[in-house]
């Protein structure tokens, strides 16, 4: 064995076992139960960054310690490889985006083999690859022909002087990232996957998710947006059609002072004709954004569209009102307006002068006064005629019922969830598998001439996407009648590749979307990622996980059974990121100290769900270990190791309790590690056993032989998380066998037995000395052995005892 730890020889040479043994390559034929564990797939960006580092670190440390349970444990790895970073880098440094995403994909793949990751390569995909987007536009076309697939206009952002949309990250306080030009939302037909159809299930299956935190649930129930309320109609003079509002809140609908509808409902178009100031309201809320976080901060702004509107129990007419705060995607894009109860329409009534009346008050005397805000909490009714007197929930009943009696309104309920937009007006992505063709209309690219690639002879130059003149693109035959015909020239929305890697690292070689395979490792077992996922990426994993079971292509109804969410990596307490200058390239510590450093500071210096604050003497410490343990293995193998077995029976009381601190650290660590997913404890207590073994002096072959069972142990339980020194020094500990293929070390339930207690000894009640007696003795035996202890005495002080009292296990309290 070498004196000193030489981390980068060991590693590189473990790496070389590891890769020319291919032990991470796993297979479905095995007998053992399956374990699948899988890290967010990274963005090719260029090179790891320290959230990187984290997040492939604890997945595998998961990893190898499932395989140490003896499960077949799949970890596959793969890019996540289309997206807008490389269209900007090829139009900043003149490279192609394939050309740039695969040497990312290169540097970045050496990067992992460096930490020592044990994924299965065998399996590894690149989203940019056609072999990967063909099922993609497979996939699509089947849910064209379910009805699940549908196109509509819908706005986008539209750089007037670049001709071109922009995504959203270009467009930059209103302006066109590159000419400064202010922005315009312009309507575009695009292509939708409706989401919607799963909205029930999608958020009823939450709660068969145990394994995930409920934070992350709650934000996913609350994007789904669930409500209950009733749509009602509210008759309007020279009009056919009633204006038709949704509401949550029926009970209050004797407090209604006025109607809003939104810009683009066709009532603010009717009012409009002849009206120029109502046109140019419409016209202004048109450049405005509309996203709904917007839409909360923003000034409230409307007009007086100058219609009445009759309620629908009064007959009294209400003023109708243009506003910006009106959606015209959500609902029916038109509310009745209760001031006195909600905020928003508070604001607005005040500012121009509308009327507020109250009709819930409290239920209990609290405070339900309107004048300053909105009363927005459920009560009792009053000022509402024959619901006075009624509760909100029996008035939210009684109400409906009135009014669906009357066929003036209908129970319903709506989801905030909206379909989702897959269209992208950007080339490097996966193409949209339909024909335009001035006959047939718009035709599905038939099966076997999919994949449509993604054309390379292309320059990107800012403006429209190179795929509209391109001649593959721009000329195609229609597959139904063979005139020519122009493809689609959107490409997907990059969360589709992202909405199905997993399955498809199951099934990764299958000729077909997925296979066999993937209906034996699905679901993932536990998956790791990023928070700023706990919306979007899982939702849509979630649909198409629901999507590709109902094609028949798996048999789960949820994607990730377990789910950790890693905390943020952070510098001088900020988050470490390229943009506030303040990161730490793991290359640098890998190349200094080695993999296993790396790895071990990253599991010791937080739980995985907390955020993780770096510090240079953490990684210095963490090293610093590491040659602790080498050197202790060293000391033990050069005074010979251990040759005879441990004869329990005549164990003497130090052997016994440094064997029973061993077993008890395992019981321990089995625990973090297992149960509760914490690493951090588990190493503190190994690091603390190390400590213990360095002053355990006995050489005679029962010290040598509790030596030695207590490196193995620690040994099997860095080995997850450290597992090149682990490797070796496995063997310097005299195996054959390579520590990946051992169990996961057994608690020795004798050896945490123990003979003799310690109780505390209280004169007066005041804590005055221990003692430790058999786990066997008397109360008499106990009582003795105390009136005997010398400290006992001296606080006894020859006083006569007036009484001994014992707890049995816990003291003795004599009272003098
Ligand atoms: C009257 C009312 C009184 C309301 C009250 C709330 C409180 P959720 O729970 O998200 O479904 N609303 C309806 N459609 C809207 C739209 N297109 N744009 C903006 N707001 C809209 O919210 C439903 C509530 O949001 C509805 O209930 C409506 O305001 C508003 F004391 O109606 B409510
Ligand atoms: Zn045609």
């Amino acid at each position: 064995m070498q004196e000193n730890y030489q981390p980068l020889a060991i590693e590189q040479d473990v790496q070389a076992i590891w890769e020319s043994s291919g032990v991470f390559n796993v297979s479905e034929s095995s007998t053992q139960e399956k374990y699948y564990c899988l890290s967010m797939f990274p963005y090719p960006s260029g090179k790891l960054h320290m959230g990187h580092v984290r997040n492939y670190t604890i997945g595998d440390v998961i990893s190898r310690y499932q395989r140490m349970l003896g499960k077949n444990v799949l970890q596959p790895m793969g890019w996540d490889a289309f997206g807008l970073p490389a269209e900007n880098a090829a139009m900043q440094h003149g490279v192609h985006p394939a050309d740039w995403t695969y040497e990312n994909i290169d540097y970045m793949r050496d990067q992992l083999k460096r930490l020592g990751f044990g994924y299965d390569w065998s399996r590894e995909l690149a989203t940019c690859d056609p072999s990967y987007y063909k099922w993609e536009q497979w996939f699509f076309l089947k849910l064209l022909a379910k009805g699940l697939v549908y196109k509509k206009t819908a706005p986008v952002n539209w750089c007037p002087h670049d001709m071109t949309v922009l995504a959203n990250e270009q467009v930059i306080d209103g302006c066109c990232w590159r000419c400064d030009t202010q922005v315009e939302r312009k309507e575009i037909a695009q292509w939708f996957l409706k989401i919607t159809a799963y909205a029930d299930e999608l958020l009823a299956s939450l709660e068969t998710l145990d394994g995930w935190p409920e934070q992350v649930k709650t934000m996913q129930a609350n994007w789904i947006g669930r409500s209950e309320g009733v749509e009602m109609d509210f008759p309007v003079a020279d009009m056919e059609q009633p204006l038709r509002i949704y509401t949550t809140r029926p009970d209050t609908l004797m407090g209604v002072t006025y109607l809003a509808v939104a810009a683009e409902h066709p009532l603010a178009f009717q009012a409009a004709i002849n009206n120029t100031a109502i046109s140019e309201f419409i016209n202004d809320c048109k450049m405005m954004e509309t996203s709904e976080a917007a839409m909360e901060t923003m000034e409230k702004r409307g007009i007086d569209s100058g219609i009445k509107a009759e309620h629908p129990l009064t007959g009294e007419l209400v003023p109708v009102w243009i506003a910006n705060f009106v959606l015209m995607g959500y609902g029916t894009g038109a509310v009745m307006a209760v001031p006195a109860h909600d905020q928003r329409d508070y604001e607005f009534a005040t500012k121009y002068g509308i009327a507020i009346k109250q009709v819930i008050f409290a239920k209990n005397g609290e405070d339900d006064d309107c004048s300053e805000h909105a009363y927005t909490v459920k009560g009792v009714l009053k000022n509402s005629a024959d619901f006075d007197g009624l509760t909100s929930e029996l008035a939210f009943v009684a109400i409906s019922e009135t009014l669906e009696k009357a066929q003036k309104g209908l129970r319903k309920t709506n989801f905030r969830l909206r379909d989702w937009g897959v269209s992208r007006q950007r080339y490097w992505g996966a193409p949209i598998p339909v024909i335009y063709c001035e006959d047939c209309g718009t035709v599905p690219v038939p099966e076997q001439d999919l994949p449509v690639e993604l054309p390379r002879d292309v320059v990107l130059d800012g403006s429209q996407s190179p795929l509209v003149a391109h001649p593959t693109f721009s000329h195609v035959a229609c597959p139904s009648c063979g005139k020519t015909a122009r493809r689609e020239t959107d490409t997907f929305d990059t969360f589709m590749e992202s909405s199905w890697y997993f399955a498809r690292f199951a099934s990764s070689k299958a000729d077909s979307m997925l296979d066999e395979s993937a209906k034996y490792w699905l679901p993932v077992d536990h998956y790791i990622g990023g928070i700023e996922h706990a919306i979007l990426h899982l939702l849509y994993a979630r649909f198409f996980t629901k999507l590709m079971r109902d094609e028949g292509l798996l048999v789960c109804d949820e994607p990730f059974k377990k789910l950790l969410t890693q905390g943020m990596v952070l510098k001088d307490g900020t988050k470490m990121s390229k943009s506030k200058g303040n990161t730490v390239d793991p290359q640098g510590l890998i190349d200094q100290y080695g993999a296993d450093t790396v790895r071990l500071f990253i599991m010791f210096a937080a739980p995985p769900e907390q955020s993780l604050e770096w510090s240079d003497s953490g990684v210095e410490g963490a090293f610093r270990f590491l040659k602790r343990l080498w050197k202790q293995a060293f000391t033990h193998n050069d005074a010979g190791g251990s040759v005879v077995a441990l004869d329990k029976a005549s164990m003497t009381d130090e052997q016994q309790t440094v064997r029973r601190f061993v077993h008890q650290t395992i019981q321990k660590v089995s625990h973090d590690v297992g149960v509760r997913t914490i690493f951090n404890t588990a190493i503190a207590a190994n690091m603390e056993l190390v400590n213990t073994l360095s002053k355990f002096v006995d050489d005679s072959d029962n010290g040598k032989a509790i030596r030695q069972e207590a490196l193995e142990s620690i040994v099997l339980m860095l080995a997850p998380i450290v597992p090149h020194i682990c490797h070796q020094l496995w063997l310097d500990l005299g195996h054959q066998q390579a520590v990946l293929g051992v169990a996961w070390p057994q608690v020795d339930e004798s050896a945490l037995e123990q003979d003799t207690i310690e109780l505390v000894i209280q004169v007066n009640g005041k804590l005055r000395s221990k003692i430790s007696v058999s786990m066997t003795a008397s109360s008499e035996e106990i009582q003795a052995q105390a009136l005997n202890d010398e400290l006992a005495l001296r606080f006894i002080d020859g006083k006569p005892i007036r009484k001994v009292i014992v707890v049995p296990k816990k003291l003795i309290n004599i009272v003098v």
